[in-house]
């Protein structure tokens, strides 16, 4: 029943070491303890897909799993963290610096892809029937380095020297077929643990290479190179993750990663259908449902369209009957430049038959607007070919049963805005999900201490498989538990505090506030309104050196997409002003400033539980969700928000007391950029018209790149697009104020630390296992397949 390690990991060392255990680096105890894990589970592994296969299941369809470091949260999942510690205290070393050599994988951007890695595990711990499909990248998400305080990005080889959690399951390949060449598709599996569970679920992550290992042929006839990048055109498929994060790429490639996933995830789900009920797949939505994480794996609707009836024999209605019976869409944006359009020619190249299926798709669907009376603007606006672009959103949307947004206020938008033409249809599809975390991860693995108060403060470690629990905890905040809540951050802010002078070179105050914005970097999460405030807090101290201020570290983590270049003179302005403050005699310590290079899921871990600050300052509407916010409020930080995403609902949960909510209101913003004008707001605000002229007055050096200039323009001139698309402006006095007032709540610390346990104690909600339970209960009609627990 229970593992034991004890046994198994000095020998697993030695196979991957070559030498006695005692003898091997941390780096190699990592890999021969993870193999040991993964030794471990593997029957449990084989019987859960056993079980799962002849039942219904849901597959989560994903070009994006950022599953950061899996050591830790297997252990912990297993209840192996002691065993481990001990086995490896045995051969000489220590658990911790074992479980850093750890790299991350970083097969997503972001919010999106770390969603699906958080509905991974509660999924499994839910003993819910569910796998994910992805790619293999071999180059995750670029590493970022600063260079004179820009951003350069390095590749991130992440799995070049062996990964010990992805198995190669040659037998289980499949073949890809575009009309320019075929590739084989081959699975890496990974297992995937749930908390205090037998069952061990699935993620496959599937690797393009070539039909043949090599073209003899060509060899031999000399044309050696010809060879070789022919197997390299293979490779290319899933050689790279595209780092753009809510913004749109018409690359050719990236169409190819698409329908390769989705192309071998589909046909590996028809042949288990095939082999478990029989040929005839007219029954395939009865064991089977897709949920398409964004647009990103909506070729799959096509594909499947092509397998059921140029594979298995179904008829155009048949198919369509299946394929709208299957698949559920979840939409993570309401920007309009993250929605996926192709050209048909690229279609036409790269498959043919897809194209054609598309058309037909197209064909059919105006038909059936006619037969409904929708007029023909609103037809062409919404049918999935106009002129020679293919648009997914619009395929997700007439193929679904189900849409989702992913916070309240973002699905009020999708029905309201975004998808209100589909609503007006089809109003039974919609559904909100909203987001939520898993408390393994974000809390119990990243902040051991809290995890043993909440123990203590509730008699048992039910919480974390029941996050709701923790209410029952809100009013039992007594003198001595507020206390030890502060102790707790204290010492999580000492740890961070060493972490950083290690990791930055910079030393920072423990007994400063900590407040932090750790998120990619795009103008509608606005990182500048926080820089701004920064520069203007930095002129009120040297207007007035002997100013009392509350002690502030301002704590950033945030990689730019490789072409925004905005966002990318952000970093450089962040960096500016760091350089600026943090030696300056005047300041004297009270501002800090710290940019964490290379800001991935495994720092989040060592920074969320640190925090005392969590800024969720998004332009109100533009951020459909956000799941940092969950995790900075389960550890215990206050959220210094706009009412955008689920911030809404995180009021809604700890109520007003208890978070700093400033700013202009969703509803609101369409009035007041009516008669909005930036450069009066700019002179009229206290301190602002001082901060954008540093900008460009010498105070800041952007090297000559013209970058802050940009950032100056593009806050006050309208040019090709109108000024402060974000109202960052609009928005800084009120920000200014909530913002100083949070900071001088920080001195009682006392009602600090009672609201900081009252959202732990609830942020039950946003567990992504009540979000997963949502899923499973009112989109996947699915139960829980518990796999009976063995001797072994
Ligand atoms: C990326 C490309 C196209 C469409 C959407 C995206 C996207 C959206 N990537 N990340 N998101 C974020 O998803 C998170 C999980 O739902 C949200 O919390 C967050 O607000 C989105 O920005």
């Amino acid at each position: 029943m229970t593992l034991d390690l004890t046994r198994s990991v000095a020998p697993a060392v030695r196979a991957t070491s070559g030498r006695p255990a005692e003898l091997s680096t941390p780096y190699e105890v990592w890999q021969g303890l993870s193999s040991a894990v993964v030794e471990r589970v593997a029957d449990r592994w084989e019987r859960t897909s056993r079980a799962y296969a002849s039942g219904r299941m849901e597959h989560y369809f994903s070009a994006e799993f950022l599953m950061g470091r899996a050591l830790l949260n297997n252990l912990s999942n297993l209840g192996l963290v002691d065993q481990a510690k001990e086995a490896v205290g045995a051969i000489g070393q220590d658990l911790s610096t074992v479980l850093e050599q750890e790299p991350d994988a970083a097969l997503g951007n972001g919010g999106l892809g770390r969603l699906a890695a958080c509905f991974l595990d509660s999924c499994a711990t839910l003993d819910l029937p569910v796998a994910g499909y992805g790619i293999l990248y071999r180059y995750g998400l670029f590493k970022q380095l600063f260079d004179n305080g820009f951003q350069t990005e390095h590749p991130d080889s992440w799995m070049e020297e062996g990964y010990p959690f992805v198995i190669r399951r040659e037998e289980a390949q499949r073949r890809v077929h575009f009309a320019d060449m075929d590739v084989r598709a081959i699975p890496y599996d990974m297992p995937i643990t749930g908390y205090g569970t037998q069952n061990v679920n699935t993620l496959r992550l599937w690797k393009a290479e070539p039909i043949e290992e090599f073209d003899y042929d060509a060899f031999n006839s000399q044309r050696f190179t010809d060879a070789i990048v022919e197997r390299e055109r293979a490779m290319d498929i899933s050689r790279v993750l595209y780092p753009n994060d809510t913004t749109y790429e018409g690359k050719v490639l990236r169409v190819r990663q698409q329908y390769f996933f989705v192309s071998a995830s589909l046909q590996t789900i028809i042949d288990t259908y095939v082999a478990e009920h029989g040929e005839d797949l007219s029954g395939f939505a009865e064991f089977n449902a897709v949920q398409l994480n964004d647009t990103h794996p909506v070729l799959a609707i096509p594909e499947l369209m092509r397998l059921l009836m140029d594979v298995h024999g179904l008829g155009w209605e048949s198919a369509w009957d299946v394929v709208s019976r299957t698949f559920a869409y979840t939409n993570h944006t309401v920007l309009s430049e993250a929605l996926e359009k192709w050209d048909v020619s690229i279609f036409e190249r790269l498959f043919p038959r897809i194209l054609e299926i598309v058309r037909e798709i197209d064909r059919r669907f105006r038909l059936d607007m006619a037969e409904r009376g929708i007029d023909q603007g609103t037809t062409d606006y919404m049918a999935p070919i106009a002129g020679d672009t293919v648009r997914m959103a619009w395929i997700a949307c007439y193929a679904s049963y189900s849409i989702n947004g992913v916070a309240a206020l973002h699905t009020e938008i999708i029905k309201r805005e975004t998808l209100k033409e589909w609503h007006a249809i089809w109003p039974e599809r919609f559904n909100n999900k909203t987001n939520g975390v898993t408390p393994r991860r974000w809390l119990k693995q990243c902040n051991p201490r809290l995890a043993a108060l909440l123990d203590e403060v509730m008699g048992s470690d039910q919480w974390v498989t029941d996050l709701s629990v923790l209410a029952e905890a809100t009013d039992k905040a007594d003198d001595a538990v507020l206390e030890k809540l502060a102790a707790i951050k204290r010492e999580n802010k000492r740890d961070f505090a060493a972490w950083i002078a290690e990791r930055e070179g910079i030393e920072i105050d423990p007994d400063a506030i900590f407040d932090v914005q750790i998120k990619r970097l795009h103008e509608y999460k606005r990182q500048l309104l926080n820089a701004l405030y920064i520069l203007d807090l930095y002129f009120r101290i040297k207007e007035d050196p002997t100013l009392e201020v509350p002690k502030r570290v301002f704590v950033f983590g945030a990689k730019a997409a490789p072409g925004y270049y905005r966002a990318k003179g952000v970093i450089k302005l962040i960096n500016t002003i760091a350089a600026l403050v943090n030696d300056d005699a005047d300041v004297a310590g009270r501002i800090k400033v710290v940019f964490v290079h290379n800001y991935n899921v495994s720092p989040a871990e060592h920074i969320i539980p640190a925090a005392d600050v969590s800024e969720q300052i998004s332009t109100a509407g533009k951020e459909a969700s956000g799941t940092s916010n969950m995790k900075f409020m389960m550890n215990g930080a206050l959220t210094l928000g706009t009412l955008d995403g689920a911030n809404v609902e995180i009021l809604d949960a700890v109520g007003e007391d208890n978070a700093y909510i400033f700013g202009a209101k969703e509803e609101e913003l369409p009035q007041l950029r009516a008669s909005y004008d930036p450069a009066q707001v700019a002179a009229s605000t206290p301190g602002l018209q001082r901060v954008l002229d540093a900008l460009t007055d010498g105070t800041l050096d952007d090297n000559g790149s013209g970058w802050f200039a940009d950032l100056r323009r593009s806050l006050l001139e309208a040019s090709h697009e109108p000024a402060d698309v974000y109202y960052v402006l609009g928005d800084f006095a009120a920000y200014r104020e909530t913002k100083d007032a949070m900071a001088a709540d920080y001195a009682d610390q006392k009602a600090w630390q009672k609201k900081a346990w009252i959202n732990i104690t609830q942020s039950g909600r946003f567990s992504s296992d009540r979000t997963i339970r949502d899923y499973a209960d009112e989109v996947w009609k699915l139960t829980a397949t518990p796999i009976p627990a063995t001797a072994a």
